[in-house]
């Protein structure tokens, strides 16, 4: 991943039946927040924040100038971004002063290589949409406003500077960046909802996952659903996402989709998408069936790969929901080849970790910071993008040499003979294949 800022938990693996069993999904269970003085829910984000965001918008269709948005490359981004652009060319926006921009593969936002490409467009407005945030320097030179739109944790001030924001991580249940957009925009034109309100579905399904009960304070989107089934909702999802997983990282075409499209079924046409999760899908399968080793103490598994796609999230949340042992706790998937000279890796809580709770419960960024705590400069040189994201999806990119240096520090492969031993024991070959079937929970 580009920005490893931003990573989301990973929704368990587990079929369909056994998640209707969870009564009520965690996601509704954090109590709101309330408005001290009137005692409303504050939701999807506090009020001025919304205010400012309205404000602004109608701000820069006034002066008619340039207007740069920076959607993140899922399509929860994609969704905020085309929400975005609907409502500011129906506010009377001309389209050709509405430039977007996305970083290149490999990298993000927060880069000086994309400071400097902003800076070069000199737009007046700058949108950014679903991005994750960090306190850094203003993102362009030239004098402009620039507007946060976010659902991701942000520490005190962590936004760039001179920056207005709207964010819904402080107010539960956490908002995706589409609905908070939506949220922003549909009072703004009568005509509005009905091109946007399938568009924060869209994202809102591609970050919380296809099975969300859309229970209050979400808003009530029967109608919606009603004209736009889900079903064909959550395949333009996987069709969106597609794009930013392929090895020539084509993010335009899944925007462009996005933005053209009137209703899901059109971005489920689009050939381009097509191919590309083709593409995707075989590199899975390509990928998928590397063997696993284990760190020394056997709680880390270790699948490497090597694709110019980002396969690797994907396979590492694959597996551990696969891999069956009471010692495991992490599953790393690491790529040598997305990108040259690097390794970007992926790890996922193994599902027979998944239930521990207070002090046992599996904190992924923790774990990894631990391994190289006391190994001279090792945590200086593996650099600001290892051990980013969440507790329970972190990941990273780091060079090659650091990565094999904390492969060593993890004691990666130096289990495999116990192991091999283990199984001569109990009278089954040591070949790999029957090792690794031992690991794996009958489905
Ligand atoms: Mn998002």
């Amino acid at each position: 991943m580009s920005n490893p800022l931003k990573r989301k938990a990973a929704p368990a693996a587990d079929t369909k039946s056994k998640k209707q069993k969870l009564s009520i999904p965690e996601y509704h269970l954090t109590p709101s927040r309330r408005d001290e003085e009137s005692g409303e829910i504050v939701w999807p984000a506090p009020k001025e924040q919304i205010e400012i965001a309205r404000e602004m918008i109608q701000e820069c269709v006034k002066a008619q100038t340039a207007v740069l948005i920076i959607p993140d490359k899922d399509a929860d981004g994609l969704s905020s971004g085309a929400i975005l652009h609907h409502t500011l060319t129906s506010l009377g926006l001309s389209p050709s002063l509405i430039s977007v921009y996305f970083p290149p593969k490999g990298s993000n936002v927060h880069d000086v290589s994309t400071r400097e490409c902003i800076s070069a467009k000199s737009p007046s407005y700058i949108f950014v949409l679903d991005q994750g945030s960090q306190k850094s320097p203003a993102l362009s030179d030239p004098p402009h406003q620039c507007l946060i739109i976010d659902h991701h944790f942000a520490e005190e001030g962590g936004f760039p500077e001179g920056a207005a924001f709207c964010t819904a991580h402080d107010c539960p249940p956490v908002a995706t960046s589409s609905l908070l957009t939506y949220h922003i925009c549909s009072p703004l034109h009568p005509d509005l909802d009905e091109k946007i309100s399938w568009l924060a579905a869209l994202g809102t399904h591609g970050d919380l996952g296809t099975t969300l009960k859309w229970q209050p304070p979400f808003p009530d989107m029967t109608s919606t659903f009603k004209q736009h089934p889900k079903k064909a909702i959550n395949d333009a999802v996987s069709l969106v996402n597609a794009p930013r997983r392929t090895s020539a990282y084509n993010v335009e075409d899944a925007w462009s989709a996005v933005l053209l499209a009137t209703d899901p079924a059109s971005i489920l046409a689009d050939k381009k998408l097509r191919d590309a999760s083709f593409e995707v899908r075989r590199e899975i399968e390509r990928c998928t069936h590397t063997p696993p080793k284990f760190s020394a103490d056997a709680t880390i598994a270790v699948l490497t790969i090597s694709s110019a796609a980002q396969v690797h999230p994907v396979i590492a949340t694959r597996w551990s929901g696969h891999l069956k042992s009471d010692k495991l706790e992490i599953v790393m998937c690491a790529n040598e080849g997305y990108l040259p000279d690097m390794v970007n890796f992926s790890c996922r809580v193994a599902k027979g970790a998944r239930a521990r709770i207070g002090e046992e419960k599996i904190d992924i960024i923790k774990r990894l910071e631990s391994i190289v705590a006391n190994d001279g400069d090792l945590r200086e040189r593996l650099g600001k993008n290892f051990a980013r994201g969440h507790k329970e999806a972190s990941g990273g990119i780091v060079k090659k040499p650091e990565w094999e240096e904390f492969k060593k520090l993890m004691g990666v492969g130096e289990n495999t003979r116990k192991k091999a031993e283990g199984t001569e024991k109990k009278g089954k070959p040591a070949s790999q294949k029957n090792t690794l079937t031992n690991y794996f929970t009958r489905s």
